[in-house]
């Protein structure tokens, strides 16, 4: 806790899962140029389907947000969210049929299921809105620290995949993330013991199931 914020303090405990998550070998395999181009694909695949069910999330986060914050500037935040994701679903249309992917007859992966059954968990009504912020805060980081590793100088991203890398690795997108982390923080500031308990948790399993999301590009997980 304290001034420098429960999200920094809980990013150094848990310093390699984090890692683990934000440099994973499939994102230095981009950044790198040596990236396999049917293991992006799969990626992007998996990830449409993984973008349809974060749809309801963030429309739980949002309810959450009416309910029980009291900054009335968070809901324009999280309404920004969502008109970008609305933005996210036609941009993965457009990608997949530059790849001549067909996104009606993917078949979701066991750890796409499994992430995606602890999104829809965390839209329950039981789950504060401390929780569930500071959930957001970590899928969002993930991505932006991820795909902006690949558009550092001195990167080697294939030109094919610099739009994908900056949808995630922009500086708007870096601006979104640092909302949700103030959000969190100031949440978390005023949480009981086992709220904080909860959303650490959130945090952990999040790291997890992220590093399963990229381990599904490799093909054999
Ligand atoms: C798996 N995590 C996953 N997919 C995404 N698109 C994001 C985070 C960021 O929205």
């Amino acid at each position: 806790g304290g001034d420098r914020g429960t999200i920094l303090t809980w990013t150094e405990r848990h310093r390699g899962m984090y890692e683990r998550a934000t440099r994973h070998p499939f994102i230095l395999s981009i950044r790198g140029g040596t990236v396999d181009i049917s293991s992006f694909k799969r990626w992007l695949s998996q990830d449409y389907i993984f973008v349809r069910k974060f749809v309801p999330f963030l429309a739980s986060v949002l309810l959450k947000t009416s309910k029980e914050s009291n900054d009335t500037s968070d809901m324009e935040i999280i309404l920004g969210g969502m008109a970008a994701l609305h933005d996210e679903i036609s941009w993965f249309k457009k990608e997949a049929s530059k790849w001549n992917i067909s996104l009606f007859d993917i078949a979701p992966q066991n750890a796409n299921k499994e992430y995606c059954r602890f999104l829809e968990s965390l839209t329950n009504s039981e789950v504060s809105y401390t929780v569930a912020i500071t959930a957001l805060w970590a899928i969002e980081a993930i991505y932006q620290e991820s795909f902006s590793l690949c558009l550092e100088e001195g990167s080697m991203t294939p030109s094919e995949l610099l739009e994908t890398c900056q949808r995630w690795g922009n500086t708007g997108f870096k601006e979104y993330c640092l909302s949700h982390k103030r959000i969190a923080n100031r949440q978390l500031e005023q949480a009981s013991e086992d709220e904080l308990k909860q959303a650490e948790e959130a945090f952990l399993r999040i790291l997890e199931y992220e590093v399963g999301f990229w381990n599904m590009s490799d093909g054999d997980a």
